[in-house]
Formats: C-alpha cells, structure tokens, sequence
C-alpha cells in the first residue's frame, strides 16, 4: 500500500485536496497540534484554502512528543479525516498543515517559524493546563511547569506563552509587525486569558516589549467545538479502507463543528467563514452556552458514567437514568445563561443529546475525565454560583462534582485503583489521604483546594450539604443506587 504522501495519487482516491498546495507559504503557526486542531481549525483552513486561496499553511508544533511529527511529516503533513455520522464514514484528505516542528528537538526553528514574516496568526490548543494559570488569580501561575523555566531563561523557551513572548520580541527586534494570538481551548474569554498571561509574563521577563505588544497583537476570543475521540487503530484502519492510502496520520471526529471567532485580526485571516466559521462582536455568550452546557453535561456524565462502568459516551446515553440526569443538566445549565442571539437553548440541548448518543462515535468517560480540576471551575463552579446566588436548585451540579470526588478517590467499584491524570493529582491524593471515605471531610477538603471553587460557593452551607448528601449515597451504595435516587428524585 502507498504511504499517504504529497505524491501519492490522492486524487485518484476522489478525497484529496482540490486545490493546490504547492507555492504555497505558511501564515499559521499552531502550538499545540493534536486530534483536535486536525479535525477542527485545520478542516476551516482548508476549506477556506479551496474556496479562496492565500498563503495560509500551518506549521504545527508539539510542545512535548515527537509522535505527531513522526507520523505527519513523512506524509508532508496530509492526513485524512473520518466523520462518523448515523449515514456512514466519510473520509476526506486534508491539506492545511504543512509541516510539524517538535519543540524540545528543534526549539530555534520554532522560534523561526513564530518571527518569520510570513506569520500573522499564532493559534493553540494547549488544553486547559497548558497556559499556566494560576486559578485563584487569574493570572500566571510563577511555580507552574511551563512558567517558571521560562522565567527564569527567556529565551530558550519551553511553553506556550514564553514561546510566543520570545517569538514576539524577535520580530519586534527585526522590525517585523505582529500577530494574531489565537486561543482555541476550553476556557471562558480564552483571548482575554492568554492576552492577560502574556502581558504578565512580558512584564516579568522584557517589559520594554509591551508596547509593541499593545500597538501589534491582538487576541481575539473564540469557542470552538467539535467531539474528537482519541485515535485508534481502527481510526487508521478505516482511514486505509476507505482511500487505499497507508495513512499513520488519521483521525475522527464526529459531523458536527462549530467555530465563532471575534474578528480582530492584526494581519488578515483566511476565509475560514467559506467552511462555517461565524463572526461575533462577543463570542462570551457563546462559550458560556457551550462549557456550561456541552462541557458541563460532559463532566457530569464522565465521572458518574466511568464509576458505573461505562467505557463510552454513548453507553451512558443508553442508560435511561443516567440519560435524564444529563437532560436535567443541561437544563439547569441553560438557566444560568443570558439568552444567546439567534440560538434556543431547548433546541442546542435536544442538538447535544443527539451528539452524545452518536453510536460511531467511541468517545471514553476516562478521556473527558482528565484533568477535572482546570475543567470544573468554568464547567461546574461557575454555574453553582449562579444558581445559589439566584434562588436556583443547585443539585445538578452538586450531583456532578459530588461524582469528581467520588472519582477523586483513585479506585473503582471493583477494588481496581486507576490514574486520576490530573496536575494536581498529587495534591488531591494528599488531602484525601487521612479521610477514610468520609463524604463530610472528603467534601471540605475538596471543596478548599485553592482556586477552584468560589469562596461563595465554597462557604455555602446548602451547597455543601447537598454535595455531602449525594457523595455519602455514592460511596456507601455505589454509584449506580446514586444515580437511580438522583433519577428518582427528579421524577417525584
Ligand atoms: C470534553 C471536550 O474532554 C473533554 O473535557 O468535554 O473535549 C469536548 O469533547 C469538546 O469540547 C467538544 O467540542
């Protein structure tokens, strides 16, 4: 079989790119290149490279492994994209990316690729631990992994934000104009977020750089949105299936995507609205809407579901009572939102029960329960505090983070101990170490770890109580009679 490569026959295979790749430069460096960029950002460029031209490539990097340049640049960055509807798989050749840099191997040609000045957008996706943000404040987090190295030698960066303040310095040494930073994870205001992280660290290391950075670069918000399981074997199988093109490079995703961006772009942007991006003066409500509701529901239903021994998503959408606990979440979530132009909430609820029941889609509790303690605040806690602070129940979200302790434990129904894969996990198993399955002292512990929780809602005394009450019912009786009282409570 033919490896997937810029002179392989894609076209004969009917899935390749219509529209010509060569001459073409790169306009995107994107930090942080995994599934979720390939079947997201990179699908709208190379949409928008189809219908309207330009030079604007991508030039991925991994701020860690070497897998995904391994696997890609062999292949000169195409790969094929499966999309798994009810209807069947639809593959599809995508050509955007044009080559993958590995950080820690060639940390200079990064800095290359971000100073270049072809570069005009820097976008990422980091996950919500990458940016080093200290939780309580807001703003950086100076002991934090990717921080504090680059504090301390600017200029060898290792993370995210001191690669782009390093990139940024170049170019204002070089007399080059700026560029976009493009934050695309899970956060609220993410391009307020990055935009605060980096003025900080700017200000910590060269603050002679930030006037450039005020006059230069821009950092728009933007909610993104589409459910990408982690590949597999048979992701690459299937893609080898259905184009007869060895492809190490694969992913999947499902039908759905959804992107809106704030259009404040210092040096263009391609067409990416030619692949159904929206532009919004003010995409907050938007991402609100989607952590509180789409991540939301998943947080919820990953914890209970993994404790009640469902592998996938879709699982828990077959079990009825788990299935009406995410229906009551959603709802409860969609009541602390302002309403959203253009968008009913009953209807973007009804939209994400269908998703989450896609039966193609394998997507596991034990993915989205990664990394609770940087995804609760915006997901859980946030909306907890809205809801007591406006007479609303708050027993959806007490259920859902009376589940992440329940998770927090470390072990299974069955005895079998599993990794939390959490930054903090360390600290979490150290406060919960003398608890002895105690649901009071497990939730006054949990509840006060630093940064996460609102100290209006930490120091609730009816939010505290209904987390205990359904934490004690999970631990004593397991989380399955959990689950069916929580059911049945709603139903009465
Ligand atoms: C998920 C998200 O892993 C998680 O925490 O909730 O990755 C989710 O699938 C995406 O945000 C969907 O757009």
């Amino acid at each position: 079989m033919i490896r997937l490569n810029a002179s392989a026959e894609i076209a004969a295979t009917a899935a390749g790119p219509r529209w010509e790749r060569a001459g073409r430069k790169a306009g995107i460096v994107h930090i942080g290149i995994g599934a979720f960029h390939k079947a997201h950002q990179a699908v709208y460029t190379d949409d928008a490279l189809a219908a309207s031209g330009g030079d604007w490539l991508i030039d991925g990097v991994s701020l860690r492994s070497a897998d995904v340049a391994e696997a890609m640049n062999p292949q000169d960055g195409l790969y094929t994209l499966l999309v798994r509807g009810q209807e069947g798989v639809d593959a599809r050749v995508i050509g955007s990316i044009r080559r993958v840099l590995v950080a820690p191997h060639e940390p200079e040609a990064v800095l290359e690729a971000l100073a270049s000045p072809e570069t005009k957008i820097v976008s990422l996706t980091i996950t919500e631990k990458g940016y080093g943000l200290d939780p309580a404040t807001g703003g950086i987090d100076r002991a934090h992994p990717s921080i504090a190295p680059d504090l301390a030698d600017p200029r060898h960066p290792r993370g995210a934000v001191g690669f782009i303040v390093e990139g940024l310095r170049l170019r204002r040494d070089r007399n080059l104009p700026g560029f976009t930073v493009l934050c695309c994870d899970n956060l609220p205001s993410n391009g307020h977020v990055v935009e605060r992280l980096v003025k900080e660290f700017t200000g910590a290391v060269q603050p002679d750089l930030l006037d450039f950075i005020d006059a230069k670069v821009t950092f728009p918000s933007t909610m993104v949105d589409r459910i990408t399981p982690a590949s597999t074997e048979q992701t690459v199988l299937d893609a080898q299936g259905l184009t007869g093109l060895e492809d190490r490079a694969a992913v999947e995703t499902e039908p759905f995507t959804q992107w809106v961006i704030e259009d404040d772009f210092v040096a263009g942007r391609p067409d990416w609205g030619a692949g159904g991006a929206i532009f919004a003066a003010d995409v907050a409500p938007y991402e609100k809407m989607k952590l509180r509701m789409l991540n939301g529901a998943h947080s919820m239903l990953a914890y209970s579901g993994f404790m009640a021994g469902h592998k996938h998503v879709r699982d828990v959408m077959q079990d009825a009572s788990l299935a009406t606990l995410v229906r009551r979440h959603m709802g409860a979530a969609a009541a602390t939102l302002d309403p959203v132009a253009g968008i009913s909430l009953d209807d973007y609820a009804d939209d994400l029960v269908r998703r989450f029941e896609n039966p193609e889609i394998a997507h596991q509790t034990y993915q989205i329960a990664m990394d609770g303690t940087q995804k609760l605040p915006q997901r859980l806690a946030e909306p907890a505090r809205f809801a007591l602070a406006n007479g609303q129940k708050p027993g959806a979200f007490a259920f859902a983070v009376a589940a992440w302790m329940r998770y927090c434990l470390g072990m299974d129904e069955t005895g079998e101990r599993y990794k939390l894969r959490d930054p903090r996990d360390a600290e979490i198993e150290a406060l919960l170490a003398d608890t002895g399955g105690d649901s009071s002292s497990i939730v006054d512990r949990l509840m006060n770890l630093p940064g996460l929780f609102p100290d209006a809602v930490a120091a609730s005394p009816e939010w505290n109580r209904a987390v205990a009450s359904r934490l004690e019912t999970m631990i004593s009786k397991g989380m399955r009679a959990a689950i069916e009282d929580e059911a049945r409570s709603l139903a009465g």
